[in-house]
């Protein structure tokens, strides 16, 4: 079996790790989080990487002895409701791979391949969790709780590990991070290109907009004399919307609602939106920000409703390293390919990385750009290129 392929089947076993029969949902601090690390330490061992799990419950695999320059390739396992087979896990397998690849050979670079515990912030209000964790930053407040109200300390307690050092999992040797990560967009397919090389990762922010008005008889309070907390949420929700449409380059997204008390015949007292807000231009993405909070204010005004604003997290828009870009497309020239340049539009572990080593991602086409998504899809040829480019750059000195 071609290392491409064990890694498209290893992302198939993968996928049976989900906390929900039928789909891929894998949040922060489930045993099917911890289930699916330990097949991926399994398949570092296999590799010859030594391996470790941090505090948060990072699982970092080592190759080499520290002496040599180190590259750390890496990408995260925890996924969204329902989600694809790709997004994350194909930049850890192909870590893996990569390690496979250089077996016995003597690469210019020590590797370390690192699992990321939790980028997407799925099920607590938290962002990068896993790779801020493995750069040494304090562990978040424990008493951060899920929709149910579980704890995110009860997460740690279930996926992280208490005996570990605190402390940075960088390298000191630590040359350079790649992430090798679907596109989730149309452009590579669309273009006819198997890789890209990712300039830079736009910037987002998440909010949660909560409304309270009074909950009330669906069938004798005049429709003049409500406090629907529900409908003002969805004015917010459309106003955003054409906030987005309008500025032409952000994309904003009302991705998960809650109602109260959440009864048919019940006006809506409580209602909570979520608000993904994205723009690559920082200095832009603050005023319609800025934008956000005044179209709240004036509808909770005219609805006589309380409003409440909570920025979960708003993360900068960060340039790739120019110069291991172009080793990445040196090496995809090298093997016949002439990849192009594109933005990102997802964040990547990467941002938070960026902070502490030069980062470059490279993009693999996905099939109809389709991500978040059981539908997500790779082939196994652009899979074997994407890791014969990594190859090439961790075996190469130049
Ligand atoms: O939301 C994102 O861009 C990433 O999937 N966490
Ligand atoms: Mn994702
Ligand atoms: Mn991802």
């Amino acid at each position: 079996m071609s290392a491409a392929a064990r890694a498209m089947a290893r992302a198939d076993e993968l996928a049976g790790c989900s906390e929900r029969a039928g789909e891929i949902t894998r949040r922060y601090g489930t045993p099917e989080l911890v289930a699916a690390r330990e097949l991926l330490e399994a398949w570092m061992l296999e590799a010859g990487l030594r391996t470790r799990v941090d505090r948060a419950g990072n699982l970092i695999g080592t190759l080499g002895a520290g002496e040599r320059p180190a590259v750390v390739i890496g990408s995260h396992f925890d996924t969204v409701v329902d989600a694809g087979r790709y997004d994350g896990n194909l930049g850890i397998l192909l870590g893996i791979g990569c390690a496979e690849e250089l077996a016995g050979a003597d690469p210019a670079h020590d590797l370390t391949v690192v699992a990321f515990c939790d980028e997407e912030g799925t099920r607590f209000p938290t962002a990068y969790f896993g790779s801020r964790a493995f750069l040494g930053a304090p562990l978040p407040d424990g008493a951060l709780t899920d929709a149910e109200g579980a704890t995110l300390a009860a997460g740690i307690d279930i996926a992280g590990n208490a005996a570990a050092e605190p402390g940075s999992g960088l390298p000191a040797n630590a040359v350079a991070y790649l992430e090798a990560h679907i596109e989730q967009g149309p452009v590579l397919e669309a273009e006819g290109h198997p890789l890209g090389i990712v300039t830079a990762i736009t910037g987002g922010a998440k909010l949660t907009v909560t409304l309270t008005g009074t909950a009330g008889h669906a069938g004798t309070v005049p429709m003049g004399l409500r406090r629907d907390a529900f409908s003002a949420a969805a004015e917010i929700a459309l106003a955003v919307e054409r906030l987005a449409r309008d500025d032409g380059e952000a994309v904003a997204t009302v991705g998960e609602v809650a109602v109260a008390p959440g009864a048919a015949n019940v006006i809506p007292g409580r209602a909570a939106i979520s608000i993904d807000l994205r723009h690559p231009d920082d200095e832009r993405r603050g005023r319609l920000l800025g934008r956000v909070r005044e179209i709240v204010a004036d509808v909770a005004a005219r609805r006589d409703v309380e409003a409440a604003v909570d920025v979960v997290h708003d993360e900068r828009s960060v340039v790739c390293d120019p110069a291991l870009g172009e080793r990445m497309r040196r090496a995809a020239r090298s093997i016949g390919l002439d990849p192009p340049s594109l933005a990102s539009g997802a964040g990547h572990d990467a941002v938070v990385l960026s902070d502490h080593v030069p980062v470059a991602m490279l993009f693999v086409r996905c099939a109809g750009g389709i991500s978040h998504n059981p539908a997500e899809s790779v082939t196994e040829d652009d899979v074997a290129a994407a890791l014969a480019v990594l190859t090439a750059v961790v075996r190469s000195a130049e």
